[in-house]
């Protein structure tokens, strides 16, 4: 019978960052990830790092690539009246800076870790169920080269993201759950196309938000705010330029298209994080809208305090901050889908606005470019809110 200390279901950036974390301080874990090593690293999400998220890295020894290749900003720059308006997070959040990475290069790292390190990890295995959660012997049974297998396990760490099946192990009379579904998606590219800005741009203009941002020195990441039934095929390649061009007053420098894809947004909290012996971590228990640049962040720190609560159960015999996981990880979580909520409203194009709530969206972005307070609380958001506890590695 296959047995392990803690068994993690997923090989995100959460389960990945876990596991390795836990190696670092001896603690044996096994991912279960139901898709290959080849898609996982090459699906392309996130692309902006807190500062907390850096540190992070860094104090597990992630950051080799990130710190040669990654490229750090000083902010960012709202595009708002045909004109562009920078918030320097250096000026306004004490010197602190986030960093342009993007999250398909960190699971390349962490996965080329745990090969390094032998820790191990089972891909093409989906779990399908939890198993004995209450009680001190949980179990996860999961399909893999036709077989069902079982692993027997101290704990489970559910880091399956929004379409995983762990926190359905939670008693549906047990869980509550918040859940917004946005009145627009994004149309996101990937292009062989030097940025035309140095940072993020993002854009509120009368036809809907945009957005510019970048993989590298040669590679752009551009979005456009569509409607939810849009669909891929209706937009050309230039047409989506020239929205660009026409949303951020910048004309973006053009290059091969190589990925295009629509988003759907959501806002989604799924309570509790812990339920007996089954931690929740990462978009598994909650999703933000991207505009605020925060589910990769907010699963980072969600793998800062669980793995900080796991080496303090087995190194330290403390069994303290594992029993506060989920009540401490909330806090912070709930004042990040805040900051991502308003953002979006803040910039986005809502059809069943009336015109005085239009109006009152521009005095809040010409409120926000014009005011010291509001600059250095919009930074200090966007650079990261403080994660409580830091895992000791
Ligand atoms: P993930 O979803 O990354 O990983 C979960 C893993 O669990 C997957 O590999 C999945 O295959 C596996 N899994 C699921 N069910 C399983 C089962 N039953 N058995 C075994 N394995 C199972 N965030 C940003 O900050 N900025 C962005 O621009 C951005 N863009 C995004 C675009 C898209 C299309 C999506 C879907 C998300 C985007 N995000 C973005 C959010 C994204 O980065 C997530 O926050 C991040 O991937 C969260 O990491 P994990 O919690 O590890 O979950
Ligand atoms: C990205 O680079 O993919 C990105 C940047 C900022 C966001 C969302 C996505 O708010």
């Amino acid at each position: 019978m296959k047995k392990t200390k803690v068994a993690i279901i997923g090989a995100g950036p959460a389960g990945l960052l876990l596991s390795h974390i836990l190696h670092l301080r001896g603690i044996e874990s096994v991912i279960l990830e139901s898709r290959s090593r080849a898609y996982c690293e090459s699906r392309i999400r996130a692309g902006i790092l807190e500062q907390g998220t850096v540190d992070m890295l860094r104090k597990a020894g992630v950051n080799q690539r990130m710190d040669k290749e990654g490229l750090p900003h000083w902010g960012v720059d709202i595009a708002f009246r045909g004109a562009l308006h920078p918030i320097s997070i250096e000026k306004y959040d004490r010197g602190r800076q986030v960093m342009a990475w993007g999250q398909t290069e960190i699971v390349k790292d962490l996965f080329a870790l745990h090969e390094a390190n032998g820790t191990e990890i089972i891909t093409e295995a989906e779990v399908v169920e939890l198993q004995d959660i209450e009680t001190g012997q949980p179990a996860v049974i999961y399909k893999n080269a036709g077989k069902t297998e079982r692993l027997e396990c101290d704990f489970i760490a559910g880091c399956d993201g929004f379409w995983g099946v762990s926190r359905h192990a939670i008693p549906e009379a047990k869980r509550q759950a918040w859940d917004l579904v946005y009145p627009y998606s994004w149309l996101g590219i990937l292009a062989d196309a030097p940025p035309a800005n140095e940072v993020v741009i993002y854009a509120h203009s009368d036809e809907g938000f945009a957005l510019q941002s970048m993989r590298s020195p040669k590679v752009s990441r551009l979005y456009i705010q569509v409607d939810n039934d849009d669909k891929v095929e209706n937009w050309s390649d230039e047409a989506i330029w020239e929205a660009l061009d026409r949303r951020t007053g910048v004309t973006m420098n053009r290059g091969p298209v190589t990925d295009k894809a629509i988003t759907p947004m959501r806002s989604f909290v799924s309570e509790p994080m812990q339920y007996g012996r089954l931690f929740l971590a990462g978009d598994a228990a909650h999703i933000v809208p991207p505009t605020g640049a925060k589910g990769l962040n907010l699963a980072v720190a969600d793998v800062s305090l669980l793995s900080a609560a796991f080496i303090s159960h087995y190194c330290d015999g403390d069994e303290a901050p594992l029993g506060l996981y989920g009540e401490r990880v909330l806090r912070r979580i709930w004042k990040v889908e805040r900051f991502s909520w308003q953002t979006t409203r803040l910039l986005h194009l809502d059809k069943r606005h009336t015109d005085f709530e239009l109006r009152l969206q521009e005095a809040d972005i010409d409120y926000l470019l014009n005011s010291d307070n509001a600059k250095a609380s919009f930074a200090e958001n966007y650079a990261g809110l403080p994660i409580d506890q830091l895992p000791d590695i």
